[in-house]
């Protein structure tokens, strides 16, 4: 593929990401583009046509993902993407440049004229982040049959919306949410952001990914009991807030017992949250993660145990709520092995490297073979408007997923 086939990509990508950027409820402050919104809903039809533009034919499915899908000779299907919802005032690129390259992997196997022996889908899947509802990789979870109706029900947003009424606000049916599990999917591949800064250091032009870690989340409620903050002796409180901070202050510091472990509590909140009251309740969101079962879950059952020693000193009742777990995922070997072979014979920079963050790909992986290919973040960040990677960095992942592609169509 020429030079001149590279800028073509380049331009592409940032023509659409330009675009798709604007598609966010925080204008000004970044990409905030939640499932089952207003944002989501113009950054779906925008997909859409990007995809019909290249050849695709076009649907959303029952989670609110868009899928274009170009016919191979067998029905079966090899599947490329990433997802199109973000965090709060998050970046530009983190899933959404993952979506557009895999659109161009397709144009570009389109235009090659190939016959295909296996059908490609391009997807663009919903609410990976669980930013909203505080869960996550569900479009991965719904096309595998591991989601229930009851489930959408339970799991709630800030405002107390559902993921079973967003989903029918939104127009989707979400008694159907179990009704079509794929069994169809051959391989997926998926091209990402690092989001963190060992590629730029190490001055890699491409990652392929080994691992994706295990993700484990749960939300913990610590129930105090609200009064005066002058006239109540201190002996006589139940502070909400006093005994979750002990909880919490515990959690990084037994992360760093581990290897190649991490743990933060990102959500927090103080109810009533006046600060001449004491605080009645306190509820947080905890996210461990790690590259074997073990170590996330020795974790999990410590916080556990402090909550429960917590208990017993203080008299406050707690309550866990599980929210996720998603194991780690080795990539595969064969298909690695295709995008290494593409990365030297288009004398590419590369390394293998875990990745921190977690993935569609993961959910996938755990059932059958997938890869992802990782593009330097300029200053490593990611989950802020700061977040940045260069379009002639995607180009080259898109260079070498089509590679992939091609070769994955011979052996998979
Ligand atoms: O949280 C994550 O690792 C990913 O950005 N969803
Ligand atoms: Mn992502
Ligand atoms: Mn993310």
């Amino acid at each position: 593929m020429d030079k001149n086939q590279e800028s073509i990509i380049e331009n592409n990508i940032v023509t659409a990401l330009n675009v798709l950027k604007e598609f966010t409820a925080t204008p000004g402050c970044g990409v905030t583009r939640f499932p089952f919104t207003e944002e989501a809903r113009q950054a779906c039809a925008y997909l859409k046509e990007r995809m019909e533009a290249v050849g695709l034919t076009v649907r959303m499915d029952t989670s609110g993902a868009v899928i274009g899908r170009l016919e191979g000779k067998r029905a079966s299907t090899i599947m490329i993407g990433s997802h199109f919802d973000s965090v709060k005032h998050g970046g530009a690129y983190d899933g959404i440049a993952g979506v557009v390259c895999a659109i161009e992997v397709a144009r570009l196997l389109q235009e090659s004229g190939r016959e295909l022996e296996y059908s490609l889908e391009v997807i663009a899947t919903n609410d990976e982040e669980g930013a909203r509802f505080n869960t996550g990789l569900f479009t991965g979870k719904v096309l595998l049959g591991q989601l229930t109706c009851e489930e959408l029900k339970t799991q709630v947003d800030a405002e107390g919306v559902s993921v079973y009424q967003a989903m029918e606000d939104f127009g989707l049916q979400p008694e159907q949410i179990a009704a079509h599990p794929r069994d169809d999917i051959k391989a997926f591949l998926e091209i990402h952001i690092e989001q963190g800064p060992v590629l730029e250091a190490k001055n890699k032009e491409i990652g392929i990914v080994d691992v994706i870690v295990g993700i484990k989340r749960a939300r913990i409620k610590i129930n105090g009991r609200a009064d005066h903050a002058g006239t109540m002796p201190m002996h006589m409180r139940q502070d909400a807030l006093e005994q979750a901070a002990k909880v919490i202050s515990k959690i990084g510091d037994r992360a760093r017992l581990f290897r190649n472990c991490v743990a933060t509590v990102g959500f927090l909140q103080v109810e009533p949250n006046i600060m001449n009251i004491v605080p009645q309740s306190v509820t947080f969101a905890v996210d461990i993660r790690g590259v074997d079962e073990e170590t996330i879950m020795t974790q999990y059952y410590s916080l556990l145990a402090d909550l429960d020693r917590m208990s017993l000193e203080s008299g406050l009742t707690y309550e866990v709520e599980h929210l996720l777990y998603a194991q780690p995922v080795q990539m595969s070997e064969s298909i690695k092995e295709q995008l290494e072979i593409s990365c030297i014979n288009r004398q590419l920079e590369y390394m293998h490297l875990p990745s921190g963050a977690g993935h569609d790909a993961q959910i996938f992986g755990a059932q059958l073979p997938a890869a992802m290919l990782f593009v330097p973040s300029v200053g490593g960040r990611s989950h802020c408007p700061e977040e940045k990677s260069e379009a002639r960095d995607l180009a080259k992942a898109v260079l070498v997923a089509y590679d992939g592609i091609v070769k994955m169509m011979d052996f998979c």
